[in-house]
């Protein structure tokens, strides 16, 4: 066999039903190898599309997704979606095609460095020099993307190796000295852990993307149930805990509720659950809940005291933290507690002012949310749209959000909702974006169209940069520098692509444009049209601690 005929084999036998690429000369082995070989393979419009649309798929499956790219501007185009899938712990298994090993370093044509250039944003890198090297490398790259906590897995294949011969042995078994992720906690940590949720009285779960990952979302609902402590989440933890809950207090940080970060600043334990306290989640890390005793629960070692110092650590997987957690406790008395997080809430409650004939892009969430009985999966892409989805959408279960998080990538949603709907074909995908944001990715409307993909996009038209433009109106004295951004008829775009187009400009409209957009068996793009100046609130400003909000929207 010749390499890129293991490299297609080695594919088949990791169960991988469908990858995303985009060829070029130094992968025309492997794309040969490919063809009749019954993987689906999704061409992309660009290489950008195809990494984000494998994040999608792998963020509601589980499963690593997998990109094939050609050497130089192919492996380069991949950059930005590695590096968010790394942020967002995205298992990913991503194959570059090399220039042949004469050649590497010599600046040949179409050559980079994609292991120097990726190298800290993956969480392995492999360059394979000898085709019988392959089922191995392959083999290790997809236990490594999966397990412990997942991230992007880059194998680069030079030309030369890939028309190689060798013979193909499939390792048994994954050994790999060094790589050996925690899984069970420390017994004696565990104890205490529970000894100080018992002498708590105003506990608080920090929940966040590790718990979705960990597949612990029902665990975590029988934790909080079982103790009686309200839970608050991160953006990437948005659906792993029920939005409708009681225990729900909400999302916590920069664009949080009051309630939720009032709370993190009030509680006596706070217990950080597959959290990895980001910025955008603590405000000024000096002012981030100063009364309490901290857990932190993380399969991850290297986060264990990097932004906060914790009292309590407990690493492992979250799942079976949990679990061995689960018969040690009991109910907390957390009653006067939840009292007051429900006055805070009922004091500064979520909203939005509505004006008849006007269409606001909270309600145009809220719309969305009623007329999918927020069943829907959700991808975003970047900006005030996706803080408006994560309120005012309410999510049920995990899995069902799809956002980028930790490096906040334009671009990223509408491709990633290929890769949701791939995965899932019976679900409702929608795409919320902004009118800049899905200017980034828009050549893939031809991919949906051509596979007939029934991808919603919602863009959230505000003729802005809208994000960048609310900093610029509260601090930079509405000096609005770069931030309006024209946009072509999107309606006429979609038509282009043989999509169906529809446009909202008042709360008549929109009910009615949502209502054909889900009705419609195909992909639809909607232009919903909002206000230029509605700003996201509550908001922490950049530098402030979480106990200075500002921007009550009803004042
Ligand atoms: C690739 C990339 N470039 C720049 C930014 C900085 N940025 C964050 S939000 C934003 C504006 C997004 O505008 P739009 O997509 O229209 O969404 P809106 O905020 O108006 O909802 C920008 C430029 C980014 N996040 N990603």
């Amino acid at each position: 066999m010749t390499g890129a005929e293991m490299l297609v084999e080695c594919l088949k036998r990791e169960g991988v039903e469908i990858m995303f690429g985009y060829p070029g000369g130094a992968v025309l082995p492997i794309y040969d190898a490919l063809y009749g070989s019954g993987i689906r393979h999704i061409l992309t419009r660009h290489e950008q599309g195809a990494v984000h649309a494998a994040e999608g798929y792998a963020r509601v499956t589980g499963r690593p997704g997998v990109v094939l790219a050609t050497s130089g501007p192919g492996a380069t185009n991949l950059v930005t979606g590695i590096a968010d899938a790394y942020m967002d712990s995205t298992p990913l298994v991503l194959f570059t095609g090399q220039v042949a090993t004469d050649l590497i370093g010599s600046d040949s044509f179409q050559e980079a460095d994609i292991i120097g250039i990726t190298m800290p944003i993956t969480k392995h890198s492999y360059q394979v020099r000898d085709a019988a090297d392959i089922p191995r490398v392959v083999r290790e790259a997809f236990h490594i993307a999966a397990t412990g906590r997942p991230g992007p897995v880059l194998i680069d294949v030079p030309k030369n190796v890939a028309n190689q011969k060798a013979v193909f042995e499939w390792p048994e078994r994954v050994f790999i000295r060094g790589y050996n992720p925690t899984y069970t906690p420390n017994p004696t940590q565990l104890s205490k852990v529970t000894e100080a949720i018992r002498e708590s009285r105003r506990p608080l779960l920090y929940v966040g993307g590790g718990v979705v990952h960990s597949g612990a979302a029902e665990e975590l609902r029988e934790f909080a149930h079982k103790t009686g402590i309200p839970v608050v989440s991160t953006l990437m933890g948005l659906g792993a805990f029920p939005s409708a809950d009681p225990l729900f207090v909400g999302m916590l940080g920069m664009h949080g509720t009051f309630a939720a970060n009032r709370a993190v600043m009030e509680c006596d334990l706070l217990i950080a659950v597959g959290a990895r306290f980001d910025d955008r989640a603590t405000g000024k890390l000096e002012r981030f809940s100063p009364h309490s005793k901290k857990v932190h629960i993380d399969i991850d070692p290297a986060e264990i005291g990097k932004n906060v110092a914790v009292d309590l650590p407990l690493v492992g997987d979250v799942k079976r933290v949990l679990s061995a957690m689960l018969p040690e406790v009991g109910p907390v008395g957390t009653k006067a507690w939840i009292d007051q997080i429900r006055a805070w809430d009922e004091q500064w409650p979520l909203g939005y002012k509505a004006e008849p004939g006007v269409l606001k892009p909270q309600q145009v969430l809220e719309m969305l949310w009623d007329a999918t009985r927020g069943e829907a999966i959700l991808t975003t892409e970047v900006g005030q749209h996706q803080m408006w989805a994560a309120l005012f959408y309410r999510f049920k279960r995990p899995r069902q959000w799809v956002t980028s998080g930790g490096l906040g990538t334009m671009g990223f949603g509408f491709p990633a909702a290929m890769g949701v709907q791939l995965a899932k074909p019976g679900e409702t995908v929608i795409c919320v974006a902004g009118d800049a944001s899905f200017q980034m990715n828009i050549q893939e409307l031809q991919t949906v169209a051509e596979n007939g993909l029934p991808v919603k996009v919602a863009i959230i038209n505000n003729g802005f940069l809208g994000m960048v433009r609310q900093w610029q109106q509260l601090f930079y004295d509405r000096r609005y520098a770069e931030s309006r951004v024209g946009a072509p008829d999107f309606v006429k775009v979609a038509e282009a692509y043989g999509i169906r187009g529809l446009r909202a400009q008042t709360p008549e409209e929109a009910r009615e444009a949502i209502r054909e957009m889900l009705a419609h068996p195909g992909p639809v793009v909607v232009d919903f049209v909002v206000p230029e100046e509605e700003n996201v609130f509550p908001m922490v400003p950049p530098g402030a601690g979480t106990d200075e909000m500002i921007g009550r929207w009803d004042d």
